[in-house]
């Protein structure tokens, strides 16, 4: 094809099991309704639909131990671990469609073994509204999806930090978070003491985008492996309303863009994760549409004429 993108194989991953709210799990049909596989093929890109996995209905209980549904987290994990590491063996670029943030862990675990064996840097950019760094004496809520990249630190229960057999999967230097507004108590402590590499929205609003992505960026070279784990609450709420842990003063349309066009300029892209899109709480499915939208960014689609 005359794409410089790689094929890509898309899975669903219909479940909440680690949110606080209902509604995740109808993400991947919300996102297919809005257009993805078309709007992939349409920037020249081999699209196959793998279609959606399943898993453990989600129990709706209270946290045990500091965690709400472990058990049924880390099964959803195994399966999404599973295919990532198959499509990334066919040498395809994997797209999950979420589903919560929670299934970041399995995602991220096979594409960090994947760049161990293929011996290429790995670089996740985590967009969100949320630092995901907590752990089951810190969290408010004990849902699981406020713990992923915790735990692919290898801080977390064993049978999330050691997913893919050792760990951790991978290490905070290896993480650029953008978009954060929102990190608990004991969870900015932990986040410090970590070294997470936080572009939070008042440095974004004091340098501009522009300049965040190009930190964010550096180093970035041929033998770079990217990985975009985009919690599209990270959006402000007034443009993507439909998510269930929204919090105001976030990422606006054109610096969204830009992330994405910027990621896109760097051809590294190797992986992508979109999740928290909930339907349930949507007006008219703006918040898959922009979803789309911004992919079509990050594969290459310029709203200005350099394409
Ligand atoms: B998401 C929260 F307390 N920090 O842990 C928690 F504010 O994947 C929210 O980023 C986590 O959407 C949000 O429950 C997880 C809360
Ligand atoms: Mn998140
Ligand atoms: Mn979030
Ligand atoms: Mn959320």
């Amino acid at each position: 094809s005359s794409s410089k993108y790689p094929p890509v194989a898309i899975f669903g991953v219909p479940t909440d099991v680690g949110a606080g709210t209902r509604g995740a799990s109808m993400g991947p049909e919300t996102l297919r309704v809005a257009g993805l596989v078309e709007a992939l093929q349409a920037r020249g890109v081999d699209v196959q639909d793998c279609g959606n996995l399943e898993g453990p209905r989600n129990p709706w209980q209270a946290p045990v131990e500091g965690y709400r549904h472990l058990d049924e987290v880390v099964a959803w994990n195994r399966a999404v671990m599973e295919t990532s590491a198959s499509v990334l063996g066919d040498g395809r670029l994997p797209i999950l469609l979420g589903g919560d943030h929670c299934l970041a862990v399995g995602s991220i675990v096979a594409v960090a073994r994947h760049c161990r064996d293929a011996g290429k840097k790995l670089r996740v950019l985590w967009l969100d509204a949320h630092a995901d760094f907590n752990t089951h004496d810190l969290t408010p809520s004990g849902n699981v999806h406020g713990m992923p990249v915790a735990c692919l630190c290898g801080i977390g229960p064993r049978a999330l930090t050691h997913l893919g057999g050792d760990a951790p999967a991978i290490s905070p230097a290896d993480v650029r978070q953008i978009g954060i507004r929102s990190v608990d108590q004991g969870e900015k402590r932990l986040v410090k003491e970590h070294g997470l590499d936080i572009y939070d929205m008042r440095y974004i609003d004091e340098v501009g985008m522009k300049r965040v992505m190009e930190e964010v960026l550096e180093g970035v070279d041929e033998d770079t492996h990217l990985h975009v784990s985009f919690d599209v609450d990270m959006l402000d709420p007034a443009i993507a309303p439909g998510t269930g842990t929204r919090v105001p003063g976030g990422v606006d349309y054109r610096e969204a863009q830009l992330i994405m066009e910027m990621i896109a300029d760097t051809g590294r892209l190797g992986s992508l994760d979109i999740v928290e899109v909930n339907p349930a709480l949507d007006l008219r499915n703006a918040t898959a549409v922009l979803a789309v939208d911004l992919v079509e960014s990050l594969f290459g689609k310029s709203t200005l004429m350099r394409d």
